[in-house]
């Protein structure tokens, strides 16, 4: 196999013409991705946005929540002003032309989704998630794909558009992560060709390695110590589980986006099929992260529960308190490995 035999769908061909002419036509275009953007998304984001840099376009990305500190390597490489990357809803940048990147879904965008939805833009998606895309949106979305990193490479290959070095690096490190260092069966063959093509266009592994993996601040560390000194071993270890309060993050100094990362410890753990972890928001709800090492479908779980993702890995968010989303989560994830519901008393949590 080679990079040029990538399967090239019809499909493929047939965005890939309508979304270079949307692009032609707009000249200030928006980029945005989901709550809490992690490298995929901003990988994928600085990506585009250098593509459409080199295009001569006015790009601006907007996300929902703020780019950790520790990610900021990813938007460098965008060629972008740091002014070009903002937040939130309440200045979003004009534009006539707006681009989502892994996020399918306005509610997954917080206050910006709404904005955005409103916008009178025309809207291109590329997305690897199994999801549907938002009506009038033209969708790129591969849930084979190992990441949206990986989706968008592969426009960049049917649109003949040059990878520079920072894009292939941008690329690799949205692989990188959403394959947990190609450790989750979302790593196919396709996707390590395209990572070794990334390399060779100047991505360097053992740095993205390094930024991505090796790079936590004590905070951090300290906020997953205090989150596994909470950790539950459920319906006979095939289920850990634990939680992030409001107070932890307090005392560490963290954020809710520093609880990343967490979860990928439970599933080290020998026996476990399902993670779950539980984190406290600032603005009230808890969002539950959701992680299977492959046959229990945590993405349909997470859809039940009115969010959404993969099989193997999902998310919602919940209203209410932690025991409340625990009172209603934990129960549905021990159907899922095949125990009998206990008691909600049984899956209490409590910050002492
Ligand atoms: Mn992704």
């Amino acid at each position: 196999m080679t990079i040029e035999s990538l399967r090239m769908p019809g499909r493929l061909i047939e965005f890939c013409e309508q979304a270079r002419a949307r692009i032609a036509a707009a000249e200030r275009i928006l980029l945005a991705a989901h709550v809490f953007p992690e490298p995929d998304a901003i990988g994928s984001e600085a990506a585009l946005a250098r593509h459409l840099l080199q295009q001569g376009r006015q790009v601006f990305v907007c996300n929902p929540s703020p780019v950790l500190d520790v990610y900021r390597f990813l938007t460098d490489l965008s060629g972008l002003p740091p002014e070009h990357w903002v937040e939130g809803s309440d200045r979003v940048p004009e534009h006539d032309l707006i681009i989502l990147l892994d996020v399918s879904d306005w509610d997954y965008m917080a206050s910006l989704g709404k904005v955005l939805r409103r916008s009178p833009a025309p809207k291109i998606l590329f997305d690897h998630h199994q999801s549907s895309a938002p009506a009038g949106t033209l969708a790129l979305i591969d849930p084979d794909a190992s990441a949206t990193g990986e989706v968008l490479f592969r426009y960049f290959l049917a649109t003949g558009a040059p990878v520079d070095r920072e894009m292939a690096q941008a690329l690799y490190a949205s692989i990188l992560f959403d394959t947990g260092s190609f450790r989750f069966r979302n790593a196919r063959d396709e996707t390590l060709l395209i990572a070794a093509e990334l390399i060779r266009q100047g991505a360097s592994h053992r740095e993205t390695v390094a930024k991505l993996f090796e790079n936590e601040s004590f905070p951090r560390v300290e906020l997953l110590t205090a989150a596994l000194a909470r950790l539950v071993s459920d319906a006979d270890g095939r289920i850990a589980w634990t939680y992030v309060t409001e107070e932890m993050f307090r005392r560490t100094g963290t954020t809710a986006g520093d609880a990343d990362g967490i979860i990928d410890h439970l599933m080290t753990i020998r026996g476990v099929q399902i993670g779950v972890l539980f984190r406290e928001l600032p603005g009230g709800g808890v969002k539950v992260t959701f992680r299977s090492k492959g046959k229990p479908n945590v993405g349909r779980l997470a859809g039940a529960l009115g969010g959404g993702g993969r099989p193997t890995a999902a998310g919602v968010t919940l209203p209410g308190s932690l025991r409340e989303a625990s009172n209603r989560v934990v129960p549905a994830v021990r159907s899922l490995v095949g125990t009998a519901v206990r008691p909600v008393e049984e899956c209490d949590v409590s910050d002492s």
